[in-house]
């Protein structure tokens, strides 16, 4: 570019410097400097994190982003600066610069970078998508991408389950809460989401209203709970640690009081925890409606006694009518 540029009236004696060598190396300095910078130090502390392998691959994509983006950047913040310092107006120069006439090598890299750097991207988005069995979102009621061993009937989504094998949770949205049912552990329904480490998880996610979104932050897992429909996503557990599950879907008018709070714990304390909660909510578990992947809207009035049962109120306890007092 304007390394092969002489300024007017330059002369042979005052022979422009190679400014496009210069902005390169500063450039480049730069670029390999924010680059390792990003990827060991600020890269691992990108949310979601690593609490689960779709926040994982979550974590790995924003970075490798960021990686690329970061030259994108400082090329233009290089330049910019270079520009203001080295080409700036000088007292008594009224010389007008050189004219411009295009540059068909800079045009030619200009295209083929942007072309490999989108093209790129589009190819890394997508086997991203796929290596990570939907990175997380929902995927309806037919998964494209299952994780080994999660394509479950719902007779199979019944069977007990035990360490190894895929988990499968029922996040059930309403107004104004999330509840979850392990149909694997006896069908039991609670507030908790808890969650063993290491395992894949498959969330069944649905509602028996209006649109919710069951966002668990830290598994990197959003999926919209539709009425009716049964949205499937995924994430694999990896450490332990807290989760939060917020509606990610304005649904009405306490919708931001509809979050709660889970947890991923070892496997031991998930199963001591699964046993110690099917015993003690047996007499509320068996006024469930079976388990099913959605419910029925007549269903509700039997749900919404349960959760009253359980002892749940909270922003929803107004919406449904009060309990007949002759039902269990
Ligand atoms: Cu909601």
């Amino acid at each position: 570019m304007a390394a092969e540029t002489q300024a007017p009236g330059a002369g042979a004696a005052g022979r422009e410097p190679a400014h496009g060598l210069r902005i390169f190396v500063i450039w480049l300095v730069l670029a390999i400097a924010a680059d390792l910078i990003y990827w060991f130090v600020l890269g691992p502390n990108v949310p979601p994190g690593k609490l689960g392998s779709a926040a994982q691959g979550q974590q790995f994509d924003i970075n490798v982003m960021s990686v690329m983006c970061i030259p994108v950047v400082l090329f233009v913040l290089t330049y910019f600066g270079y520009s203001l310092i080295v080409w700036r107006h000088r007292a008594g120069d009224d010389e007008d610069g050189p004219p411009l006439q295009g540059n068909s090598r800079v045009q030619v890299l200009w295209i083929t970078l942007t072309t490999v750097i989108v093209l790129g991207l589009f190819g890394f988005g997508t086997y991203q998508l796929i290596a990570a069995n939907g990175a997380g979102g929902g995927e309806g009621p037919a998964p494209i991408w299952n994780p080994p061993g999660a394509q479950l009937t719902v007779a199979q989504q019944t069977a007990p389950w035990s360490p190894g094998k895929v988990l499968v949770v029922q996040v059930i949205a309403q107004q104004w809460r999330f509840t979850y049912r392990y149909p694997q552990l006896g069908g039991f329904e609670t507030t908790d989401l808890m969650l063993p480490t290491d395992t894949w998880v498959q969330f069944n996610v649905t509602s028996l209203d209006v649109i919710h979104s069951f966002w668990a932050f830290q598994l990197g897992v959003k999926a919209d709970a539709n009425p009716g429909v049964d949205n499937v996503a995924y994430s694999k557990t990896q450490n332990e640690g807290p989760v939060t599950v917020r509606c990610a879907e304005l649904c009405g008018l306490w919708h931001g009081a509809m979050f709660d709070y889970g947890k991923v714990v070892k496997i031991s304390q998930f199963q001591a925890w699964a046993t110690a909660t099917s015993a003690q909510l047996a007499s509320v578990t068996r006024l469930l409606p079976a388990y099913n992947t959605t419910y029925d809207p007549t269903q509700i009035a039997t749900l919404s006694a349960v959760e009253r049962k359980l002892g749940l109120t909270g922003a929803g306890g107004g919406y449904y009518p009060p309990l007949d007092p002759s039902q269990p």
